[in-house]
């Protein structure tokens, strides 16, 4: 076909024909249905292909795949560079990088002032401690700020997507003390896979990719008068490391995990067996105007 002809089509297509459109929307699933046609004609999409495809989708769906097909095929990270090209374009620079949520976040998960510990004992783990502090960009301690944490366990499962797990596994809100500090004590996560066979994984095998991701701890900090950060830790020396599906590996994301056998350390810590310590600092900028807000909506599961 000529594309003079496909955009004749479109245009007899997309006039609206009954009340008013919201313009941006229609201007947004025109643009995609009028690139949807090209693609169809210049790869000479045939309509069982096509019709494979809508049936993957809707597959896709049922099994709640949407948020790993939105990270895998890169938009999550995309969306994150955007973000932060709109905060250097606002001149505001410095503070800890952003880098993707990822689908598995529940909110509601219990609040611990300063410290606590975050998994419910019954896994034999690698014990980690991990503390810091949260400062904004001028390097002032925030006191009363929240740092969210959530992470997988030892077989790369994350509590409520994972029944098996007792409820808010893995899954902490601490609130910073006086001096901005947190600290918690887990037991070192796993690297994730995709659901083995489903539709994430057969999209990526056919991409010729994997499905993995390094392990990582996921976090949001916030404060009020700072732009809330989302942002994961990775665990030095994973194999995926560098070569995570989801593209959320960044510098000065992959702090040094100290391991720890010597008996005074441990006594110290008040643990009784060799444990894993990492220190990390969270640094926030500060909120402004005329800026997308960092704060992002989208559908997240919910635990009382
Ligand atoms: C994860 O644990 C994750 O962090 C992302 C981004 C995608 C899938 C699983
Ligand atoms: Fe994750």
């Amino acid at each position: 076909m000529e594309k003079a002809a496909i955009d004749a089509l479109l245009k007899e297509m997309q006039a609206p024909t009954r009340g008013e459109p919201t313009p941006r929307v229609k201007a947004i699933v025109d643009r995609v249905v009028r690139d949807l046609f090209h693609v169809i004609e210049e790869f000479d999409v045939q309509p069982d292909e096509f019709w494979t495809a809508v049936n993957y989708l809707t597959e896709a769906g049922r099994n709640d795949e949407y948020g790993l097909i939105a990270a895998g095929l890169g938009f999550e990270r995309f969306l994150d560079v955007r973000l932060d090209e709109a905060e250097a374009k606002a001149g505001l620079t410095g503070g800890t990088p952003r880098t993707i949520e990822g689908p598995l976040y529940v909110a509601g998960a219990p609040l611990v002032k300063g410290e606590g510990r975050l998994d419910d004992g019954t896994e034999d783990g690698e014990i980690l401690v991990m503390h810091g502090q949260v400062r904004d960009v001028d390097g002032t301690p925030i006191a009363g700020a929240h740092v969210e944490v959530w992470h997988a366990n030892t077989r790369g499962n994350y509590s409520f997507f994972d029944k098996s797990q007792s409820a808010f596994n893995l899954r902490r809100t601490i609130e910073t003390d006086a001096e901005g500090r947190y600290r918690f004590r887990t037991i070192m996560p796993a690297g994730y896979a995709v659901p083995p066979e489903g539709s994430t994984d057969t999209l990526l095998k056919t991409l010729g990719r994997h499905g993995h991701r390094p392990a990582h701890i996921h976090f949001f900090v916030s404060a009020p008068g700072h732009r809330k950060l989302t942002t994961q830790i990775n665990i030095d020396g994973d194999p995926y490391l560098h070569d995570d599906f989801a593209f959320a590996t960044r510098d000065g994301l992959i702090p040094p995990v100290e391991r720890n056998a010597d008996p005074e350390a441990i006594a110290a810590a008040g643990l009784n067996e060799p444990f894993a310590r990492i220190a990390f600092d969270f640094e926030l900028k500060r909120e402004a105007d005329a800026l997308p807000a960092a704060e992002v909506q989208r559908l997240r599961a919910e635990a009382a």
